[in-house]
């Protein structure tokens, strides 16, 4: 099955694990809201409110976990007064618990995780991702912006799939920064408190602050590398997850 293009997947999986993770909160916590990527697809409106709020994605590296490529994760975040307040992130096939709670730290199977102290991006690390979308210009933007990255030049740039995976890979210090256009607010929600709680930064693409709902985001281990990576960036509309829909 596919969303909103030929390669933007959904599985049977997705539906089922988000409907398993839903009916087990709400057992417990029966007033509280959820922001689900399969909820949203199917019409649930993606508004964040003052109400404490899940915000799950039940198969984050779904095309990944379609072609058996070993890198797919569950996505939960926890937000109160539309504040990040807890994450957690199991990557499935790594079997690794991340997780990661405002003020008390972030850990990956009960070790604390730490962002890496590079600040030379010629030392570094970048991850990101080429995305769903495939119109051509767009695409030539995400390939200009990697290039660029590349020839600085950074030791490398990955792409796990995945951008919970990312963030916790930026948390626990394997590399410096994940950036991305085009994510949803349930790929990053839980990686935004992992990487923070790590000691890492969140910010715009542009260098505002970080905005969960605008589909775009920098997270680095530090500033300087966030802040190299963003003058990298050639920026392209992408709709807000909380958009009214015409
Ligand atoms: C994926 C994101 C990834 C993005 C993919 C896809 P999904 O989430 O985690 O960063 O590049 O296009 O959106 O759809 O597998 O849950």
């Amino acid at each position: 099955m596919t969303k909103s293009s030929s390669v933007d997947l959904v599985t049977n999986t997705d539906q089922k694990v988000e409907q398993l993770i839903i009916a087990a909160v709400k057992e417990k916590f029966p007033t509280h809201s959820f922001i689900g990527e399969e909820s949203v697809a199917g019409g649930e409106p993606c508004i964040l409110t003052d109400n404490p709020t899940w915000i799950i994605d039940p198969v984050d590296g779904t095309t990944n976990f379609v072609h058996g490529f070993p890198f797919v994760a569950v996505s939960i975040g926890f937000a109160v007064n539309k504040e990040l307040e807890i994450g957690v992130v199991y990557s499935c096939v790594e079997d690794k618990m991340y997780t990661g709670r405002k003020g008390k730290g972030a850990y990956c199977n009960g070790e604390k995780l730490e962002v890496s102290d590079r600040k030379d991006m010629k030392k570094s690390m970048i991850i990101s991702e080429l995305g769903s979308n495939r119109d051509p210009e767009i695409v030539s933007k995400i390939f200009s912006t990697m290039q660029k990255i590349l020839c600085i030049p950074v030791h490398g740039l990955r792409g796990s799939g995945t951008a919970a995976t990312n963030m916790c890979l930026v948390a626990s210090g394997a590399v410096e920064a994940f950036f991305e256009i085009g994510i949803h607010c349930w790929d990053i929600a839980a990686g935004a408190v992992i990487v923070t709680e790590a000691g890492g930064v969140l910010m715009d693409v542009n260098g505002g602050p970080f905005d969960l709902m605008s589909r775009r985001m920098v997270s680095a281990n530090n500033k300087t590398i966030a802040d190299n990576i963003i003058k990298q960036i050639e920026i392209f509309p992408a709709e807000r997850d909380d958009a009214v829909k015409q």
